[in-house]
């Protein structure tokens, strides 16, 4: 179980990443998609578990993707989903394909369709859909406009979408507009993908929730519904943080795998993917730490007693269900999960390998000169 699972990292974790008040660069940081997908292929090299990239475009633009996708092969990993990107555009000011202009909401549809096309390129199955529509002020739009607008964008590129190809469908609370979000939570995501079709899914990014919320129930209820595409996993203190996977709450982090596993959703048709950036730590590392950290939860997850689980909510003892839960949870697993490294083939310490084998060294002495990759490039 553990040796077949699949996490997917994003090609903008290699990049350089920052806030609103700072971008640090950092040495060795891919000038290209080519070396993000070099860096990616170590974190796969390492952990065993990480074969496909996610790309973002524009971010990931290449005169060619079939070259793209080659080269990825020859580093040993493939290209996963495809992330549209119409949130980073002048036009987009009011919105994307929500916005009140046709001109613009043709020109925001025309990128999501080249998603598509890049789909077919690369063989990815997968297109990411996140808009960071919305209004600032109240009456600043229509709301149900914006909804009839909304719908009619994807269901065009639904219609677009081939043979075992599906899309996503991200929501977020706030941020970027802060008064009405456009798609603001998993209800609305779930509505617009439950009227469309088998090929529209929703997408549940650990960081979109308004504190508080109960993440394991949304995906119980999607997993119930054939609803649950993916996750964007990572962590949060606050808002949309994107911090590494685990850090901020590891029991989240396996409350969610616990309902994955119950719901029938540990397989490929549910996608592991990580959405994040490293802002102070170094990038390689970060992700193979965050790909650990959804290898425990994991472990733990698949560790509790179903049986005996079963058994205690029958018998409405409390204190027992919940006993079983935490038994899994309080496990150490870190021995399981080296051993099952080495089953595999792997060094049981994949951070220590990847520190001793000098990849870092040589990144750093060979990308020298050029623009480092980051948000917008
Ligand atoms: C939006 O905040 C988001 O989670 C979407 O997935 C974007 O594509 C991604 O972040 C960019 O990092
Ligand atoms: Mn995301």
């Amino acid at each position: 179980m553990l040796r077949a699972q699949h996490i997917e990292t994003p090609s903008w974790a290699y990049g350089n990443s920052g806030t609103r008040f700072k971008v640090f660069a950092q040495r060795g940081v891919p000038r290209d998609p080519y070396e993000k997908l070099a860096d990616a292929a170590q974190v796969h090299r390492f952990t065993g578990v990480a074969p496909t990239v996610a790309l973002h475009i524009p971010w990931d633009r290449v005169d060619s993707y079939g070259d793209l996708s080659a080269y990825a092969e020859d580093q040993g990993v493939r290209i996963g989903a495809i992330n549209s990107n119409v949130f980073q555009d002048d036009d987009y000011m009011l919105g994307s394909v929500t916005h009140p202009s046709p001109e613009v909401r043709r020109k925001a549809l025309g990128h999501l369709l080249e998603c598509v096309d890049i789909m077919d390129a690369t063989g990815s199955d997968t297109l990411k859909l996140w808009f960071s529509d919305g209004t600032n002020y109240p009456g600043q739009d229509d709301i149900r406009a914006r909804q009839d607008r909304l719908f009619d964008a994807l269901e065009k590129v639904y219609e677009r979408l081939g043979e075992g190809q599906r899309f996503l469908l991200e929501y977020k609370l706030f941020e970027p507009a802060f008064y009405a979000t456009d798609v603001p939570d998993w209800g609305t995501a779930y509505a617009h993908c439950a009227k469309l079709g088998d090929k529209a899914q929703v997408v549940v990014d650990t960081g979109h929730h308004a504190p508080g919320t109960n993440i394991e129930f949304i995906v119980a209820f999607l997993l119930r519904e054939g609803k649950l595409g993916g996750f964007d996993f990572n962590s949060r203190f606050y808002a949309d943080d994107d911090l590494m996977v685990g850090a901020a709450d590891p029991f989240q982090l396996f409350r969610i795998m616990s309902e994955v596993i119950a719901g029938g959703g540990y397989g490929p048709h549910v996608a592991f993917m990580l959405d994040q950036c490293h802002n102070i730590e170094p990038k390689i590392p970060g992700q193979i730490r965050s790909v650990m950290n959804v290898q425990e939860a994991t472990a733990k997850a698949l560790l509790i007693d179903r049986a005996a689980l079963a058994t205690a909510q029958r018998e409405g003892d409390v204190l027992g269900a919940n006993a079983v839960f935490m038994d899994a949870y309080n496990t150490d697993v870190r021995p399981l999960l080296a051993a099952t490294r080495e089953e595999m083939g792997l060094d049981p310490d994949p951070m220590a390998a990847y520190a001793r084998s000098g990849y870092f060294e040589k990144i750093c002495a060979d990308r020298v000169g050029g623009a480092q990759a980051g948000w917008g490039a």
